[in-house]
């Protein structure tokens, strides 16, 4: 009975304490709603939180979002904002705003809005909106210190890159985090091939609304099924889930319409308008982020090739958001990586990057490194004076024949085949799971597709000791097909030793002894082989060149580990099926154009990457 009266004890105080916390916003901040009047005079609805305490001037960390303010409402308050828990104790007026054409604010929405350099009196785009909010918000908000932070993740993260074009002068540090850079790159697309995970998506910024709204206006279609890959199989050609999205939906309408790299697109990316940078930038991003790697990275890299400001970068061992919550294990699917690492990471890097901006000298030494990355195989944070580290020394190894992985070219090769049917493509996981985003596939086991006719294997020898990869790799591969178009993916794989044990995580029937560990994957769409806006048919038969850059990575393959390559022709359904048969628009695809053909990789196909030399 003794023991009973314990467990209530422990749950109520562990409750007390929870409903402690959710109340601190409301305890020590005050909210105020208002709407910010754009120059063309859309009202843009903004939240904010000022701290009570009124004896001090505060900064104000600023976000603006597609995914609403909420709540709304005088006496309905967040139970955390800012960036994290330190942040927000530390005192900062916070603010949030509903984009334009979203939520509560006026105006019509424009997913990833064209930026448009040197605007003329009328013309508004996510920078000037920025613009006029910070303007008003530094002379109407009282007890502020005239210096502003942007931050967001994801979507977010966008609009906090966007805060640095045309920026504010009062504006003096951004964190732009898992930041969209460009959705033909990030997210729907990946080099061309339609990330068929995101349709359900779609709906989130398909419907067009008439009016501010405080409760969704769209809702996701009820498919009946948890099997992805059944459910989409049945889908194709993909044009049968117009059943579901129909005209209504104008992103949907918009993505079948423009399966090149058009002026749509291409008007919408942003890494290209990052020039002459001003305020300080710290882009942060997750190793295992499923949905926005290209922008974090190239947002990082080209603000460091065109910008004299301070520009750093942190990437964890983290999938997509994982940094802004507090889990004390800190795992993807079956990998675990550490113990209080997002905590860590927001007490000792994101909070020290704000206050030195937003309250302290702000003149850049925060001691925090160029590039702050967490190593996926040694499971240990690295600082570098600059990413990729210039120490790091290119290595190529080939894709040999008999399905080796080796650092010398064979003097004679030859070719691997397989083929690819359209009607039994590769999955890309085993789970059973209708996803709203992909996520877990990213460290998941990938002896399932190892085991399939139509992957091929490469792998090296067992390590004899740890080689750290570091930065981009260059897949350079020389393939044929029997067909007109083929896709091409291909999967770095940390090979764990027999005796690897299993973490907590490890799901049942699954064990890490032998576990083939996605590292990191990316695909080409073979049409867009040479330009991504002028798509071109293979000519069946010819060795043709595909080459595939997967974005960056910071992994120790241990001594006992193996290095593997896993290349296939279908990812189903993390993207959409390629008829194999070269066709106009993918998107317009008929039954028969879907066909079996056989490809080929040529073994004198070779993977460029860079390593640190212990
Ligand atoms: N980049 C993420 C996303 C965008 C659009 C649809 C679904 C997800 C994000 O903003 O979380």
């Amino acid at each position: 009975m003794k023991r009973l009266s314990t467990v209530f004890l422990l749950l109520f105080v562990t409750l007390t304490i929870a409903q402690v916390d959710d109340s601190y916003v409301k305890d020590n901040y005050n909210k105020t709603e208002t709407y910010i009047t754009m120059r063309d005079g859309i009202k843009l609805y903004t939240v904010i939180y000022s701290p009570k305490d009124t004896s001090k001037k505060y900064p104000i960390l600023f976000q603006r979002t597609p995914y609403s303010c909420r709540p709304y409402g005088p006496d309905q308050y967040r139970s955390k904002i800012g960036p994290n828990e330190f942040l927000m104790k530390d005192g900062y007026i916070v603010v949030y705003q509903d984009v334009r054409g979203r939520w509560m604010s006026e105006g019509v929405y424009d997913n990833m809005r064209a930026y448009i350099p040197n605007k003329k009196k009328d013309q508004t785009d996510e920078a000037s909106d920025t613009y006029d909010s910070i303007d008003w918000l530094v002379k109407n908000v009282k007890n502020n210190n005239g210096k502003v932070g942007t931050w967001g993740i994801s979507y977010p993260g966008f609009y906090a890159t966007y805060s640095l074009l045309d920026a504010h002068p009062a504006l003096k540090a951004s964190s732009p985090q898992a930041c969209i850079g460009d959705f033909y790159f990030d997210d729907f697309h990946h080099n061309g091939a339609y990330f068929l995970s995101y349709w359900r998506a779609t709906a989130v910024f398909g419907y067009e609304k008439t009016e501010p709204v405080s409760d969704a206006w769209y809702e996701f279609p009820y498919l009946g099924t948890q099997d992805q890959y059944q459910f989409f199989l049945d889908y194709t050609p993909i044009s049968k889930l117009d059943r579901y999205y129909k005209e209504d939906n104008v992103f949907w309408q918009q993505l079948k319409e423009h399966p090149n790299y058009d002026e749509f697109w291409r008007s919408r990316g942003i890494i290209q308008h990052l020039k002459d940078i001003k305020p300080a930038v710290m882009v942060v991003g997750g190793l295992f982020d499923a949905e926005d790697l290209y922008g974090p990275f190239e947002t990082y890299e080209t603000i460091e090739e065109t910008s004299n400001n301070y520009n750093t970068v942190v990437f964890g061992p983290w999938s997509h958001g994982d940094w802004a919550r507090t889990n004390k294990r800190q795992a993807i699917g079956n990998v675990y990586f550490g113990d209080n690492i997002s905590e860590d990471y927001q007490k000792n890097v994101e909070t020290p990057f704000f206050q030195h901006f937003l309250k302290g000298p702000g003149n850049g030494d925060t001691g925090l490194p160029e590039a702050y990355m967490f190593d996926s195989g040694s499971r240990e944070w690295k600082r570098y004076n600059e990413w990729p580290p210039k120490e790091a020394k290119p290595t190529t190894w080939w894709l040999q024949s008999n399905q080796r992985l080796n650092k010398v070219a064979e003097k004679s090769y030859t070719f691997e085949s397989f083929e690819s049917d359209p009607k039994k493509p590769v999955p890309y996981s085993e789970d059973i799971k209708m996803v709203f985003t992909p996520r877990k596939y990213m460290t998941d086991d990938q002896r399932f597709a190892a085991r399939r006719t139509d992957v091929l294997v490469f792998e090296s020898p067992v390590m004899l000791r740890d080689m750290t990869m570091v930065g981009d790799i260059i897949a350079k591969l020389k393939v044929a097909t029997t067909g007109t178009d083929a896709d091409w993916i291909v999967k770095l794989i940390d090979v764990y030793p027999p005796d690897a044990k299993d973490y907590e995580e490890t799901q049942e029937y699954q064990k890490m002894s032998n576990y083939h560990m996605m590292v990191r994957s990316e695909v080409m769409r073979g049409r867009f082989r040479n330009s991504f806006s002028e798509p071109e048919p293979f000519v069946p038969n010819e060795k043709t060149d595909v080459t595939i850059k997967l974005q960056d990575i910071h992994h120790t393959f241990k001594k006992g580990h193996k290095v593997q390559i896993q290349i296939q022709s279908s990812w189903f359904p993390l993207i959409d099926l390629n008829p194999q048969t070269f066709v106009d628009n993918i998107f317009e695809a008929e039954e028969g154009d879907f066909q079996k053909q056989i490809h080929k990789v040529f073994n004198d196909s070779s993977i460029e990457f860079s390593i640190l030399q212990k």
